[in-house]
């Protein structure tokens, strides 16, 4: 009671109110795929968390949107209701460790909570000439994977590049780049998206907090209540490629009138994620929203098989 109390009163210093609390909690629940008579047990996560598992996060191979898109998100205290629920251990972007304190620090991490650990990873690993086209402190991103991610508990790739190789992994790409399942020959939660969805993964952490378990998953490892429909199929313009309506040229009166772009290269008839429904930045648009096109961005392999992007596909 009095953690909860608490933890309202930190709420309230920081300017946001218990109601916001609850509207985000109201938006979390729904987005999980459970009903709103789960919301205040979403709630009690945050504000009386009964466990905080330990948590590990890896960087490899991509451009930090993935992180940024997390501690940048659209509720500015989100970052530190995260970090509230869950005891991040290590995290390379917002440690104060750097160095030799930094790797000692992921050592202990490891060997302290072996097989309890969560591991979210961002980025992807490469795979020829034994991983040296990727290296952190002398170490290939594939050592590090065998020797992290295998002992946790659970990984959960954070992005398309941890999930599926993402940038990195597109052709040529001499390095080998793979996601991190198939780099390791291992068995990961995909949260995908190029950034992915920061509501997703705080999701998938609350859904393992309050239901005791991860989340039901797709055949790439997504968890369905964010990737179980196509874009297409929550698309606000639906009805107006059902009627032909589309937009041919950027700036157009069509594209004014919010008309289908499926002509302009949206792929969001072959993209499972869940962008119109939860969108990004508090809830206020997505891509398609703004007038671009889905490139695709949570599929693998989307910078082969999607491009060209502008262009409808055949
Ligand atoms: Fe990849 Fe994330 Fe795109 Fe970037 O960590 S999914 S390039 S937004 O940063 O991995
Ligand atoms: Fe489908 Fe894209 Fe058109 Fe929306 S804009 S209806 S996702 S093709
Ligand atoms: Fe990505 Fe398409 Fe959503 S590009 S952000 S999956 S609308």
């Amino acid at each position: 009671m009095k953690e909860a109390k608490d933890f309202y009163e930190r709420l309230s210093e920081k300017g946001v109110s218990r109601r916001d609390f609850m509207k985000y909690c109201g938006m979390l629940t729904a987005t999980m795929g459970l009903s709103a008579s789960f919301i205040p047990k979403v709630a009690e996560v945050f504000a009386a968390p009964k466990q905080r598992p330990p948590v590990v996060w890896l960087q490899f191979a991509e451009c930090t949107g993935c992180s940024e898109a997390l501690l940048r998100t659209m509720y500015p205290w989100i970052d530190e209701l995260l970090m509230d629920i869950i005891s991040a251990d290590y995290h390379e972007t917002i440690m104060a460790a750097a160095g030799q304190q930094a790797e000692d620090n992921l050592k202990t991490a490891v060997k302290k909570y072996p097989g309890k650990f969560i591991c979210v990873v961002e980025g992807a690993i490469a795979t020829k000439y034994n991983g040296v086209y990727g290296k952190i402190a002398g170490h290939t991103f594939l050592e590090l994977g065998n020797d992290v991610c295998r002992k946790a508990g659970a990984v959960i790739c954070m992005g398309n590049c941890s999930s599926f190789g993402g940038i990195q992994a597109a052709a040529p790409n001499p390095g080998g780049y793979k996601g991190v399942g198939d780099a390791l020959g291992i068995k990961t939660v995909n949260i995908s998206g190029c950034p992915p969805n920061p509501i997703n993964f705080v999701g998938t952490v609350v859904n393992y907090l309050l239901l005791g378990k991860l989340p039901a998953l797709d055949d790439l490892g997504r968890p369905l209540f964010a990737y179980g429909k196509t874009i297409h199929d929550q698309c606000p313009r639906r009805s107006h490629y059902e009627n032909d309506e589309f937009v041919t040229e950027f700036g157009s009166e069509e594209a004014k009138m919010g008309y289908c772009l499926y002509q302009m290269g949206c792929k969001g008839p072959d993209t499972y994620n869940n962008c119109p429904i939860a969108k990004f930045n508090d809830g206020t648009s997505f891509p398609i929203e703004a007038g671009h096109p889905c490139i695709g961005c949570s599929e693998p392999g989307f910078w082969d098989k999607m491009t060209p992007f502008f262009q409808a596909s055949e």
